[in-house]
């Protein structure tokens, strides 16, 4: 695997690459340019811009986090195919910046969604959280009100405010569009962009939606192994594949992480992997959690062990942390807690290789033993 740190370039980041550098393991930034408005075309200078400062770091950019899908797109409106010319054009540009991946989300209107930016935990530190019922009865604009007051300053990834002024007309939008429909829209979408994936050589990589249901009568379809089985067999190419997130997949109880990872890692169809931990507190409530296994309700351990088993050797990356030793970062992306969490991936990493090679010589000596 390839260890990555999601990075939000210079003007809008706490952190700089120097210190990307110094976390062990890490080879790569999963960046993006965050000034191109969604459905615009990705510039190449802007790109190999980009590219070159995080390799003057002495870091990779094989990863895009993200190139966001425009609603029209999603809607099926008249425009999508203009939106669509522009998408490929991007994928075509970051392709001779020598990109790999590509990871995107299906999600109408809003990206992830917490209710609380900063949860206290009983460790002093604080943490991103969802409560269903305190979020299900909010009217939306008071949402990213919050979400906009509480993110220290930072504009966080899904909440970029260009994207939320029509949120009213997009409402309105999205009220002739159900699940079906939006699987329908998705398929149109991606059989005009993965055959110029497999042209370029860059695998599209679907993030789940966080939380994994539907919300403010919004459809969300981007949720369980038989809907991204679905999703990948649509247009049935390597190049059309997943971001397996454990956090957000993991936060409806239904969904077993490890083995979905075995299955669609199997299939050769995981090119992105976000790992992170959750608590729960309620039936769909949740607050993140350190990686560490014993602080959340998913089993990093056997995530990882999936991953190992199915002979894993794509990008992966620590996913959100909470914010500790008085660090005033982006919510869910400082430093200190997500290099924490790498070097703890690392260790599961290296634990996992040795004992699994050690089996296999004692195996082998074993076998020989009976000849
Ligand atoms: C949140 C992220 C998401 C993710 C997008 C991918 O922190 O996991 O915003 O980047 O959904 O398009």
């Amino acid at each position: 695997m390839k260890m990555t740190f999601r990075w939000f370039g210079q003007k809008d980041d706490s952190i700089t690459l120097n210190q990307i550098r110094q976390i062990p393991a890490v080879t790569g930034v999963v960046g993006a340019l965050y000034d191109v408005a969604v459905g615009e075309v990705w510039p190449i200078e802007k790109i190999y811009a980009l590219k070159e400062q995080v390799n003057k770091a002495g870091l990779e950019l094989e990863v895009i986090e993200s190139i966001n899908v425009h609603e029209d797109i999603k809607l099926g409106a008249p425009t999508r195919d203009r939106y669509i010319e522009n998408y490929i054009q991007s994928i075509r540009n970051v392709a001779k910046a020598g990109v790999k991946v590509v990871c995107y989300n299906f999600m109408p209107v809003f990206d992830w969604m917490r209710n609380d930016l900063a949860r206290p935990l009983e460790d002093g530190s604080n943490a991103l959280s969802y409560e269903h019922n305190k979020l299900k009865d909010l009217d939306p604009m008071e949402l990213v009100d919050s979400m906009a007051k509480n993110s220290n300053g930072f504009t966080l990834p899904g909440w970029e405010p260009y994207r939320l002024k029509q949120l009213k007309v997009l409402f309105e939008q999205y009220k002739n569009i159900d699940e079906e429909k939006l699987f329908e829209n998705y398929r149109y979408f991606l059989e005009r962009v993965i055959p110029v994936c497999e042209e370029v050589d860059v695998k599209m990589a679907v993030h789940p939606d966080d939380p994994p249901w539907s919300l403010f009568g919004l459809p969300r379809i981007v949720t369980c192994k038989s809907n991204l089985e679905r999703i990948i067999k649509m247009v049935d190419s390597p190049y059309n594949g997943l971001t397996l997130c454990s956090g957000a997949l993991g936060s409806n109880r239904d969904n077993n992480i490890p083995e979905m990872v075995r299955y669609f890692g199997g299939m050769g169809r995981i090119h992105f992997a976000h790992v992170r931990n959750i608590k729960f507190f309620g039936e769909k409530d949740f607050h993140e959690t350190s990686h560490l296994s014993s602080d959340g309700s998913l089993d990093l351990f056997e995530i990882m062990k999936a991953y190992y088993d199915v002979g894993f050797d794509g990008n992966i990356r620590p996913d959100h942390g909470r914010a500790i030793w008085g660090e005033k970062g982006r919510p869910g992306y400082g430093l200190y807690d997500r290099a924490l969490g790498i070097a703890y991936l690392n260790g599961l990493w290296e634990a996992i290789g040795k004992m699994d090679r050690l089996k296999t010589s004692t195996d082998g000596m074993a076998g020989r033993n009976l000849k």
